[in-house]
């Protein structure tokens, strides 16, 4: 009865966890990340869209949160999941002054 219950509880928490996460939308326009900052939560993710007529790129260098989705074309889309907290730096290898700081809440 007891395991029971905690399992019930447990997997309520899942579902409103999933119901809470948010989705940020980062345009990659004019050579640049809007917003080039976003407050987030595990769980959450992040979009990048590009409205550019040139390839851009999604890398972090940061350890614990490397990443690289290689070239992103015009008109393209990638999903980010944030699974781990912390503050990591997107750059562009393409165009280095194309910045954003993402900040992940546990
Ligand atoms: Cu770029």
């Amino acid at each position: 009865m007891h395991a029971a219950m905690t399992a019930a509880a447990a997997g309520f928490a899942l579902c409103a966890s999933a119901a809470l996460a948010e989705e940020f939308t980062v345009t990659m326009s004019g050579e640049t990340y809007a917003p080039d900052r976003i407050r987030a939560a595990t769980g959450d993710t992040i979009r990048f869209v590009n409205d550019d007529a040139a390839n851009h790129n999604v890398f972090v260098p940061t350890a614990g949160h490397a990443l690289d989705i290689g070239a992103q074309e015009p008109g393209e889309e990638r999903t980010l999941v944030l699974r781990t907290p912390g503050i990591f730096q997107v750059e562009c290898v393409i165009h280095p002054h194309m910045l954003l700081t993402v900040e992940v809440s546990g």
